[in-house]
């Protein structure tokens, strides 16, 4: 019997933040490799729209609202989900927000805002499904999605690098603690994708905009669809010997220093 190590028949995943962008991307690709797909999002009419699109590609995803900082509604709904729909096999930890304001201007509720959504959510997310996964011996797979700063400062974006660089090791803590439980939990680390996070910093003639094409070896924006093989990975047998690892899938970024604006 020919053993297809990424086959996520049977298993259900839970993606926060994925009625758009790199979360709604990853879901599909996770449900194209079998797996049965529950998203997240902060609006039921957000959920309702993204639950319209996932079935224009023959998903049937199940969807439910809650705030991944709400301790007590993150409770009750994955105990909700897991009674209506099936316990949960995968988390991804995918919703997120960014704050771009120089850290001299940026007001401290701003700060707290990012590490809460980006770094406590993923905490409050995962240890709630890990909870489950251990009381139900069943072991899991938790994908906390980082960034290019989980490893690299820029100008403006303190408190998202704060937290992602947080996350990377949330990542390697939950590794730690629950590898024991047959619970894999790694990172995914995109470098810079088009989505509407992007959107605002990647218009046409907006230099930063160049700037990326420059400094990334592939001299692209990153296709979201681009995430889909390492989330499948990540989420499937193919990893079972896999803990604490943050996969970078960033056309090439982080291998390099760069290249002055004269050269290709
Ligand atoms: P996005 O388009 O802004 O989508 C973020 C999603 O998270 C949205 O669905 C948003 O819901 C949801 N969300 C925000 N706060 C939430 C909360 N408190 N509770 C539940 N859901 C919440 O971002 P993206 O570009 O797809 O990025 C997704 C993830 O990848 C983020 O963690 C981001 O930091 C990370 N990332 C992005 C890039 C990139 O280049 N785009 C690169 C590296 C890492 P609403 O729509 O209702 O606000
Ligand atoms: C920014 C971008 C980045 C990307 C991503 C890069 O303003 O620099 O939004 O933060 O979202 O995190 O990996």
């Amino acid at each position: 019997m020919s053993l297809n190590l990424f086959d996520l028949t049977g298993k259900t995943a839970l993606i926060t933040g994925a009625t758009h962008g790199l979360g709604m991307a990853m879901a599909k690709g996770l449900a194209n490799a079998g797996a049965k797909i529950i998203i997240n999002d902060l609006a039921q009419d957000r959920i309702d729209a993204a639950l319209e699109e996932y079935a224009k590609d023959g998903i049937n995803a199940t969807g439910y609202v809650f705030d991944v900082t709400d301790e007590k509604a993150v409770s009750e709904m994955i105990k909700l989900m897991e009674e209506q729909v099936a316990p949960l096999d995968i988390l991804v930890n995918n919703a997120g927000i960014i704050k771009r304001v120089p850290m001299v201007d940026m007001e401290v509720s701003e700060f707290r805002q990012v590490i809460d959504i980006d770094l406590v959510g993923p905490f409050i997310v995962g240890r709630t499904v890990a909870k489950s996964m251990i009381a139900r011996n069943s072991g899991g797979k938790i994908i906390n999605i980082c960034s290019m700063m989980s490893e690299l400062g820029r100008n403006t974006v303190s408190a998202y690098a704060a937290a992602k660089g947080g996350l990377k090791m949330l990542t390697r803590n939950m590794a730690t603690e629950w590898a024991r439980f047959n619970i894999q939990a790694n990172g995914i680390g995109p470098g810079y994708f088009a989505t509407s996070q992007t959107a605002p910093i990647r218009v046409g003639g907006h230099p930063f905009n160049e700037f990326i094409i420059h400094r990334t070896p592939a001299g692209r924006w990153g296709d979201p669809n681009e995430l889909q093989g390492a989330a499948i990975f990540l989420a499937s047998a193919a990893s079972d010997f896999v803990n604490g690892h943050i996969l970078y899938v960033d056309g090439g970024i982080l291998a390099t220093i760069g290249k002055p604006s004269n050269e290709q």
